[in-house]
C-alpha cells in the first residue's frame, strides 16, 4: 500500500507539470469599432532562472510574397535563426535599423533566401529598402514560453513546469510605459490564470525612412518587375 500511496503524489505533480496558462487580453483601438485584439505577445520568464532556450531552436521564417513580409509579426526565442526566402519574381531587400540589431541581407531575388540570428531581445522592425509597403516586425523573448493572442484576444501557453513565474506583453502599437506597466508576478499551477490585461492602442509612427535613414524615392517607379537593381 505504500507503493500506491507514494505514487499519488507524483502523479499530482506531473499533471501539475503540464499546467496550460490560459489569458485574454483586449485591445483597445483609437478607433472603437476595432475589436480585433490579435497579436498581443505575452511571454513567461521563470523566477528560479530556469529560462533555457529550445535545443535544437526550431526553425523560422518571414517569406516575401506579393510585396508582403509574411507573418506580419514573429516570435522567436533568443538565439533564433530567422530564414528570409523571396518567392516574389522580382528583387527585394531585407533590413532592419532596429533596437534588437540592426542588419541588412542584402538583394536578392526569386527563389533565393537569407538568414538572420536574432541574438538580443527586442523588437527588430523589418523593412525592404525596394519597397515601402513591405514592413514586419520580429520580436526576440529571453525564453521558451510565449504565445500570441487570437483576433478575440485569447491566448495560451502549454507545457509549463508548475511555479512562479513574470509575465511580460508586448504589442506593436502600444507605448512601452504602458506594456511595462503591465508585467506582472504569476503562479502557474492547475486552474491559475491571468488576470484579463488591457492594452490601449496609440497612432502609427510616421513613414519609416529607407536603410539609408531617408525617405523613399517613391518618384523613380520600381515598375512591375519591382526591383531597381542599378542602385545595388
Ligand atoms: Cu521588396
Amino acid at each position: 500500500m505504500k507503493t500506491v500511496s507514494a505514487l499519488i503524489p507524483l502523479l499530482a505533480l506531473a499533471a501539475a507539470a503540464q499546467a496550460p496558462l490560459q489569458g485574454k487580453v483586449t485591445v483597445r483601438h483609437l478607433a472603437a469599432s476595432n475589436s480585433n485584439s490579435a497579436d498581443v505577445v505575452v511571454w513567461l520568464t521563470a523566477d528560479n532562472g530556469d529560462n533555457s532556450l529550445p535545443s535544437p531552436a526550431p526553425a523560422f521564417r518571414m517569406a516575401q510574397r506579393d510585396k508582403r513580409f509574411t507573418p506580419h509579426l514573429l516570435v522567436v526565442p533568443l538565439g533564433a535563426t530567422v530564414a528570409f526566402p523571396n518567392f516574389d519574381p522580382f528583387f527585394h531587400n531585407v533590413f532592419s535599423l532596429g533596437e534588437a540589431r540592426p542588419f541588412d541581407l542584402g538583394l536578392y531575388q526569386a527563389g533565393g533566401s537569407r538568414s538572420q540570428q536574432f541574438t538580443r531581445p527586442g523588437p527588430s522592425f523589418v523593412f525592404c529598402n525596394l519597397h515601402p509597403q513591405m514592413s514586419a516586425v520580429i520580436l526576440t523573448v529571453p525564453s521558451r514560453w510565449y504565445a500570441v493572442s487570437d483576433a478575440s484576444g485569447a491566448y495560451r501557453l502549454d507545457a509549463l513546469p508548475a511555479g512562479a513565474y513574470h509575465l511580460h506583453v508586448w504589442y506593436e502599437h502600444a507605448q512601452a510605459a504602458e506594456l511595462a506597466q503591465l508585467e506582472q508576478a504569476i503562479t502557474v499551477a492547475p486552474g491559475a490564470t491571468v488576470p484579463p490585461l488591457e492594452i490601449h492602442e496609440v497612432a502609427a509612427a510616421a513613414a519609416h525612412k529607407n536603410k539609408y535613414g531617408k525617405d523613399y524615392d517613391t518618384a523613380k517607379g520600381y515598375g512591375p518587375g519591382g526591383g531597381d537593381v542599378k542602385e545595388w
